[in-house]
């Protein structure tokens, strides 16, 4: 698939979630290198930064395609053939990938000691970093339900209640509003991460700050599992995260309301440190304010420039 279908595909949220964005587009540029079976490094390099700017286009928000994108990259500007630069592209995609894989795994491993026989857990979303930490935490025995938020306005939720019916555990949906009224009698809240700022906040599914406020009145751990590509070195320079609006047929019908009403549909909003109680990430778990070390420390200072 070219990197503008990628693209295409990643825009209509036929592909979705920050992590797997991430991978696609990963392997949209491997491909894309790959294509080219000629010897002009120069066409070669403009051909990628086009197909990379296509891609980065897509979905402003999550950090990850980003981080992943900039992966691909990693290295390319000391190649002196177009040879050199495809193996080196087809390398770094081939290990972005594989180790975004196994940090899953990671975090579904370290984030199950968190869950106890008996939780009622609450999720937002389809996150499959969080459903990673539900999934091992289930084979290892754990006994417990999950309420799913629907995650309007594209109901994510159902999504979610497929993927733990399917492994067995019991989900009740929820409609969102709902989720300061069952809070009380709630033990534990798990979502993903689109972006993760340097001061720790979390950017995530529109929605996600009111389920974090509502577990805060409620003393209910709010824990978020993300994988270190969705820690944003941008934030370090204090630029803020764009958070993408999508289009009003998302959430009325055409011809539902008058021309003159407005919609406002935001996807993502921001989660302030203090509502968090912990992060797992593949490298262990951490307090929000300890972000900006894993930026400095896993995304390194190749990550801390970008040019436009
Ligand atoms: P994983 C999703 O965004 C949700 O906001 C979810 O929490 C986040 O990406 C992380 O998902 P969207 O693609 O990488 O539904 O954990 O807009 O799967």
């Amino acid at each position: 698939m070219s990197a503008e279908d990628v693209a295409e595909r990643i825009r209509s949220m036929e592909i979705r979630g920050a992590a797997e964005i991430a991978r696609r587009a990963a392997q949209a540029l491997k491909e894309e290198a790959e294509s080219y079976s000629g010897d002009d490094l120069k066409e070669l390099r403009s051909r990628m930064e086009k197909s990379r700017d296509v891609l980065l286009a897509s979905r402003p928000t999550a950090i990850s395609l980003w981080n992943g994108v900039q992966y691909v990259f990693k290295d390319t500007s000391k190649v002196s053939t177009a040879e050199e630069y495809r193996t080196k592209v087809s390398e770094n995609a081939d290990r972005f990938i594989n180790r975004s894989k196994s940090a899953l795994k990671t975090i579904g491993r370290l984030g199950a000691n968190r869950i106890q026989d008996g939780d009622k857990v609450v999720t937002h979303c389809n996150s499959k970093a969080a459903i990673a930490v539900m999934a091992e935490a289930w084979a290892q025995g754990k006994r417990f339900e999950v309420f799913a938020t629907e995650s309007r306005p594209w109901r994510q939720g159902v999504l979610t209640a497929n993927d733990l019916a399917e492994l067995g555990i019991p989900v009740t949906i929820i409609i969102d509003s709902a989720v300061r009224f069952i809070m009380k009698d709630m033990d534990k809240v798990f979502v993903g991460a689109d972006t993760i700022a340097s001061n720790g906040a979390l950017i995530n599914k529109i929605g996600t700050s009111q389920v974090a406020l509502a577990a805060h009145e409620a003393r209910v751990p709010f824990t978020v599992c993300a994988e270190t590509f969705k820690f944003s070195p941008r934030t370090i320079y204090g630029e803020l995260v764009k958070i993408e609006e999508r289009d009003s047929t998302e959430i009325v019908k055409l011809g539902e309301v008058p021309p003159q009403v407005k919609v406002f549909n935001p996807v993502f909003d921001a989660t302030p440190p203090e509502y968090i109680d912990s992060i797992v990430t593949e490298i262990g778990v951490i307090p929000p304010y300890a972000a900006y070390n894993i930026i400095i420390k896993e995304l390194g200072q190749e990550f801390i420039f970008y040019e436009d």
